[in-house]
């Protein structure tokens, strides 16, 4: 049976990406929740509601585990989900403070994430844990995700952004920078080209798909097959829309969105 993912839209192809080159024999359901992105200024209850209907969608598509990749989404409803379904293994995504704090050689620590990751309770207590001997600024980037939704990567509206988004930080000595929202690792090129050649970005993509690997393993619940599994798209707003930017955005000839 396959993996179900879902993000507020396309953002979690980044995630799905990783999951793809690390767990290649496992087939993937992935749903994007186009018709309600974004989920940045949304209520947690809000999100949560949604979160429960796409969960229980996947599972009716026979997914024997659940990603939550979204930091939003994770920061929301993982907890809920959880309780909800505890048998099903349940992978979510954390902005990286923990490898940031390691890496940081000035002490100063940037997240770019949505105001709802940010704000949460789960990132106020991943803080606590893993933040103590650092400084760590956040910046909520409005606007970001709207235009990586509709395909655009890179040009004049991301770079102004981008760098109105930084500048602060870099003023304030931050020479590490965590991308705490899934569609960011998709403007990465363009923070590369933007920045100081001697600031680390760190995003969590390939830290979830080996949690899930690890998960799936502890479950026995790996599939053993060798050749490269079906992936399965699926949006909960304009199919053709996502049809449109797929190509972009995840690189393998999509099939159908449904
Ligand atoms: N991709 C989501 C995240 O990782 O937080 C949020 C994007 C959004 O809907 N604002």
């Amino acid at each position: 049976s396959p993996i179900g993912v879902f993000d507020s839209g396309v953002g979690g192809l980044s995630v799905l990406r990783e999951i793809r080159t690390r767990l290649p024999g496992e087939s993937l359901l992935y749903l994007a929740d186009s018709g309600y992105v974004p989920y940045g200024e949304k209520s947690a209850e809000f999100i949560r509601e949604r979160c429960r209907k796409i969960a229980d969608f996947l599972l009716k598509q026979g997914a024997k585990a659940l990603v939550v990749a979204c930091n939003t989404a994770t920061a929301a409803a993982v907890a809920d989900l959880r309780e909800l379904y505890p048998e099903l293994p349940v992978v979510g995504m954390e902005p990286a403070v923990k490898p940031a704090a390691a890496v940081t050689r000035t002490g100063v620590v940037g997240v770019l994430a949505t105001t709802g990751t940010l704000k949460s309770a789960r990132f106020a207590a991943l803080l606590d844990r893993f933040a103590s001997n650092v400084r760590v600024i956040t910046k909520p980037c409005p606007g970001l995700v709207e235009l990586i939704e509709v395909g655009q990567l890179d040009g004049p509206d991301i770079h102004r952004m981008l760098s109105d988004f930084t500048a602060p930080l870099l003023a304030e000595g931050c020479d590490t920078l965590i991308l705490g929202c899934t569609h960011y690792p998709f403007i990465k090129p363009v923070l590369v080209r933007l920045l100081p050649p001697d600031i680390t970005i760190i995003d969590t993509g390939a830290a979830v798909a080996r949690r899930l690997q690890n998960l799936l393993e502890l479950c026995d619940m790996r599939s053993d097959s060798q050749i490269a599994a079906h992936v399965q798209f699926w949006s909960s707003g304009d199919t053709g829309k996502m049809l449109s930017v797929l190509p972009l955005l995840w690189g393998e000839p999509p099939g159908p969105v449904r």
